[in-house]
């Protein structure tokens, strides 16, 4: 279950809430577990949250499940999700925890990661190879998260009726070239400067992430698409400037230690395997 495990660790994130313990055998829920009775955790901070979902019980909530909700994407890439007692549960099985915790939406909530890459280059611009595997090192852009102080990608939550690739290239301006904080003008000239470069993408993956935040009735999706600057002409000399939910920014060497936030490094490790780089 190599999907479903930093969803299932003891301490949920940003709280004192512990989650249920329980063997991997008991995670699908079509096997019988029958005194499963987890803890539940809403955050208090997402009521009256423009961009979170009501309470459960909010008798003004009538989400359409599965569907896309006027502007609220409420289908899963996994697709279709069961609901119990008018709660959906996460298609990867129990978390031990019940509720949104942390999440702003019941169901699904959908991201997007933009993995931006370069070669690593040695002084004379020749790629640097890797002595034992032979091949060349790949470097991609990493953010240090502020709520938990992991690398991670760069991504974010798809606002609602925004586009895909409209969200990897916000996400990544706010996050890795700090645009919140530019001023119009450094903002035009960066956004001229990556209107080509994200347009040529490689879809990596689409579908559940392994989120920390998860619970049984909430959980992250994302898209990740791979941008490469495969001569480093271009967003590989960009100057990096970490922003918004970003700490720190840089520029990270890519192999297999590398220990990343959710299923970031299992993400990058296609990115590997697509561009033929070490590991
Ligand atoms: C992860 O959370 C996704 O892969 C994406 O990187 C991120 C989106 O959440 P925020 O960065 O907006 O918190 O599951
Ligand atoms: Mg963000
Ligand atoms: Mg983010």
């Amino acid at each position: 279950r190599m999907m479903h495990t930093k969803c299932r660790s003891e301490f949920y994130p940003s709280s004192s809430i512990k989650r249920l313990q329980f063997p991997d055998s008991l995670v699908p829920w079509f096997v019988d577990f029958s005194n499963y009775n987890p803890p539940e955790y809403n955050s208090p901070n997402l009521l009256n949250k423009t961009w979170a979902d009501p309470a459960i019980n909010d008798p003004e909530f009538n989400p359409k499940w599965n569907m896309l909700n006027g502007k609220i994407n409420r289908q899963s890439h996994m697709g279709t999700y069961e609901i119990q007692n008018g709660r959906p549960l996460n298609p990867k099985g129990r978390t031990g925890l019940r509720g949104r915790g942390l999440l702003g939406r019941w169901g699904p909530n959908h991201a997007a990661d933009p993995i931006v890459t370069r070669w690593k280059l040695r002084e004379n611009n020749e790629k640097l190879i890797d002595n034992l595997t032979n091949k060349p090192i790949l470097q991609f852009c990493a953010i240090q998260r502020k709520d938990c102080g992991q690398w991670a990608l760069p991504g974010g939550m798809v606002d609602p009726g925004e586009k895909i690739s409209q969200t990897l290239k916000r996400e990544f301006m706010e996050e890795a070239l700090n645009s919140l904080e530019a001023n119009a003008e450094e903002c035009k000239m960066n956004e001229k400067m990556l209107k080509d470069f994200f347009e040529n993408g490689t879809e990596i993956y689409k579908g559940y992430v392994d989120d920390p935040r998860n619970t049984d009735n909430s959980w992250m999706e994302t898209v990740a698409i791979n941008f490469h600057d495969d001569n480093g002409e271009h967003v590989g000399k960009f100057d990096l400037k970490a922003g918004d939910d970003a700490v720190n920014v840089h520029w990270m060497d890519v192999n297999k230690k590398i220990d990343l936030y959710a299923s970031h490094s299992e993400l990058l490790k296609n990115v590997v395997d697509h561009l033929g780089a070490h590991w």
